[in-house]
């Protein structure tokens, strides 16, 4: 069975942390109605939702992926690079506990979630403004016991790693050539986004579908070409606040410990 831990839309949500963004105004009612039908979608893709409460000392509590990463063998609460967001992770690690060993980074690691692509037992981890190399050796020596290989890339004019490259199934990845080298991905088969959707590249493969941004129509048919289920949902509030599709959602097969 899967679980997704999601997180509510903080009323705070407008003091947002924002890096490449012009702040503008964001629709909260708005937000959480799109963030009922995203998580009816994951819903429809097999998964039971439990959503976190999230209070207003914790504007980007929605984006969930940043506090942890949950392998099969364990989960990793990560110390995420914006202070204000630190705040979001002791409830994480709490409804995480009864599924997965927890394992912390520890400052002076800094590391978000959504610089981490798992693929198969490579886990890419993107060195950004976030994510720094201590948490990326952190990281390392936490999965290395488990069989991972860890790669830490490079990742430029983005937010995260999986901003700029996520996985659309079968070890397809979906990747904006301007944001990652397409070199440290050789390994795989991509699909570039359309040049006029740099922001495309962020998609969040569960079961048999993948759920993507409406925002993205030409990227989407990319997609389709290559034979992808493609489900689309309205996250134009939660984009404002330069968060995607994979940021809203922990999705993991349940293993009680
Ligand atoms: C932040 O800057 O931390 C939030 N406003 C957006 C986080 C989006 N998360 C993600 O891409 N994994």
């Amino acid at each position: 069975m899967l679980i997704a831990i999601t997180r509510e839309v903080s009323p705070a949500i407008e003091r947002c942390e924002l890096t490449h963004l012009a702040r503008s105004p964001i629709d909260v009612g708005l937000a959480r109605r799109q963030h009922d039908a995203y998580e009816q979608c994951l819903v429809e893709a097999g998964c039971t939702v439990r959503r976190l409460p999230a209070g207003d000392d914790m504007p980007d509590s929605v984006f969930i992926e940043d506090t942890s990463v949950v392998f099969d063998e364990l989960a990793i609460v990560t110390r995420p690079g914006a202070a204000s967001r630190r705040v979001e992770t002791p409830v994480v690690a709490e409804a995480l506990r009864k599924f997965r060993t927890i394992h912390c980074i520890e400052a002076p690691a800094t590391l978000d979630g959504g610089d981490v692509l798992v693929v198969g037992r490579t886990v890419f981890v993107g060195r950004s403004g976030r994510t720094n190399d201590a948490g990326i050796e952190q990281m390392r020596r936490m999965l290395q016991p488990f069989g991972y290989t860890t790669c830490g890339v490079d990742v430029r004019g983005c937010l995260h790693l999986k901003s700029a490259v996520t996985t659309v199934g079968d070890g397809r990845l979906l990747l904006n050539p301007e944001w990652v080298q397409p070199s440290d991905f050789a390994a795989f088969p991509v699909v570039s986004v359309d040049p006029t959707e740099p922001f495309g590249a962020n998609a969040l493969r569960v079961g048999d579908r993948l759920i993507y941004s409406a925002a993205f129509p030409q990227t989407r048919c990319r997609l389709e070409r290559c034979g992808l289920n493609v489900v689309t949902v309205d996250v134009s509030e939660t984009a404002k606040a330069e968060g995607g599709v994979t940021c809203c959602s922990l999705v993991f097969d349940q293993r009680l410990l």
